[in-house]
């Protein structure tokens, strides 16, 4: 037997309720970043934890390493109406991470924090999810190999759940706030939750749907 085509794989994938309306099915995995891919030095990586948090952390990248992994295999969803199903990816659990924090009561968004200004919010109740995952890995290799790098080496949030935006890659912080902040594509237009069940691409009143 031939192997199913692109189009076989899709119309499997609908028929199994997995295609979000306006999606469809790709087998490569395009790189969308906005602005260049940073460099990544073990030495003088960190991750900080900042905003309505008890005490405010930072982690080594040899720190990071320390901490229990897991892996997970999930669909992706991007707005540009690709999606990616069966994707491998390997790291931290944000819930598992949440355990190492002491969040104030006030604590509702998190705001991750990347490379060279870009950024995504979410409501805690979105990220404190089973599927939630601080990466290191895809595929069973490293994010900050060369050829994965574009991929948010070495670190990226992955939430399966919401559109592939608030999948922050090049992650150096990660702020717990009282108040929404929207991020990068936020304040561009994009919707601020992010649904693709939904199909929550744009805000009614965004920059790019006027
Ligand atoms: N730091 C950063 N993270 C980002 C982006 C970006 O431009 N910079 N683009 C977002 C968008 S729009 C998408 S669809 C995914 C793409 O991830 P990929 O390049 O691994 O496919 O990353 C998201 N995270
Ligand atoms: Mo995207």
């Amino acid at each position: 037997m031939p192997p199913l085509s692109r189009r076989q794989k899709e119309r499997e994938m609908r028929a199994a309720g997995r295609l979000p309306n306006g999606q469809s099915l790709t087998e490569k995995f395009p790189v969308l970043t906005y602005g260049p891919t940073p460099g990544f030095d073990p030495a003088t990586w960190d991750l900080r934890v900042f905003g309505a948090v008890t005490q405010e952390r930072r982690w080594t990248w040899r720190e990071f390493q320390q901490l229990p992994t897991a892996r997970m295999t999930v669909d992706i969803h991007c707005v540009t109406r690709w999606s990616k199903f069966d994707t491998e990816w390997e790291g931290v659990l944000f819930r598992d991470f949440l355990q190492l924090l002491e969040l104030k009561a006030e604590a509702r968004f998190v705001i991750a924090h990347c490379e060279f200004g870009y950024s995504a919010n979410l409501p805690l109740a979105v990220m404190d999810d089973e599927d939630v995952m601080l990466a290191t890995k895809y595929n069973g290799r490293w994010l900050h190999e060369p050829e994965l790098m574009d991929h948010g080496g070495p670190l990226r949030t992955v939430v399966p759940k919401r559109y592939f935006w608030k999948s922050a890659k090049f992650l150096r912080a990660l702020e717990f706030s009282p108040v929404d902040k929207p991020g990068f594509w936020e304040q561009g237009g994009y919707h601020n939750d992010g649904d693709f069940w939904k199909e929550e691409r744009f805000q009614r009143r965004g920059f790019f749907s006027r």
